[in-house]
């Protein structure tokens, strides 16, 4: 199948889930809103679509691990509205629409990330039919919690306005963004019962990756196109892979893991989907 044509039938299908999910939450009706408010805003839906690719690829169907996609995007998602926070990154705009605290308030911004933290965690636990589904719970919770995506975000808090640093700048893209990109791509092999270096390999390349590009569009992008205000690290003196490497350097190094990711992607038979999306993360513009 086309590129184009499977990306948006597996973005579609982890909506619809989204959808059917919330039709039967009942809780406090504000809560609620809050939460769907972000988790409906759009975004690429990148770690549910990397779930679900390196699932197939190891014969695992799509619709048999949306739980556990569901609840990639519910812990994203909350921490898009912990991060917009004035206390955190204090942003206006997320994926085109003001910010959850903006709408909300802050109380009920802090509400909603929290309620879908704890949404993602029920929601795998009630998917948990054998060792496998503990095992991508287990490493879902190591990625997202204290050690992972939570620690970089404290190493970015104390550490943003230091000297241009590639160690610090490594590790908080290693831990802020890279566990959570690198999360689906081992826990499909999880629930697949496959383990490889490769599918370690791809999956840290593909973090800094992405978040090399973020750091690049904030200079170079389209405000409209990214649904964020740009031009804020720079403007904020924060430390970025554009200060460390300057964007021609930015640039060099994605092509460098684009093309280490492709390598290894090549040894599989079955994994011209995958292929298509590390070029897709590799060259986004949103
Ligand atoms: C508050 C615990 C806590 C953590 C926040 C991920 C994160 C840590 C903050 C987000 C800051 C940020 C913009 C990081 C850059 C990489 C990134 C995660 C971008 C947003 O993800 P996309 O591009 O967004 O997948 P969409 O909207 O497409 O889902």
């Amino acid at each position: 199948m086309d590129f184009k044509k499977q990306l948006s039938e597996y973005q579609n299908l982890i909506n619809a889930y989204i959808e059917e999910r919330f039709k039967k939450f009942k809780a406090n009706e504000k809560l609620l809103s809050a939460m769907k408010y972000s988790l409906s805003a759009g975004g690429k839906r990148i770690r549910p679509v990397l779930l679900f690719a390196f699932a197939e690829a190891f014969g695992v169907k799509a619709e048999n691990v949306l739980p556990f996609a569901f609840s990639l995007e519910c812990i994203h998602t909350y921490s898009l509205i912990h991060d917009d926070l004035p206390a955190m990154d204090n942003d206006d705009m997320r994926r085109g629409r003001p910010s959850n605290h903006k709408v909300y308030g802050e109380d009920f911004a802090i509400l909603a990330g929290d309620a879908l933290l704890n949404l993602a965690y029920e929601t795998c636990l009630s998917a948990c039919k054998s060792e496998r589904e503990v095992s991508a719970t287990k490493y879902l919770a190591e990625c997202a919690g204290f050690s992972g995506m939570i620690s970089g975000q404290a190493y970015d808090i104390e550490w943003q306005f230091s000297t241009a640093d590639e160690k610090k700048l490594l590790e908080i893209d290693r831990l802020k963004t890279g566990k959570l990109l690198k999360a689906p791509i081992i826990m499909a092999g999880l629930l697949a019962g496959v383990k490889t270096d490769d599918l370690e390999a791809i999956g840290d390349k593909l973090g800094v990756i992405f978040q090399f590009s973020d750091d690049l569009l904030d200079v170079i992008g389209d405000n409209e196109k990214m649904g964020k205000t740009l031009g804020k690290d720079q403007k904020e003196g924060k430390v970025t892979a554009v200060t460390v490497y300057g964007v021609e350097g930015v640039k060099d190094k994605i092509r460098k893991l684009e093309r280490e990711c492709l390598e290894i992607a090549d040894k599989y038979d079955n994994f011209d989907f995958i292929k298509n999306l590390i070029v897709y993360v590799s060259e986004r513009n949103s």
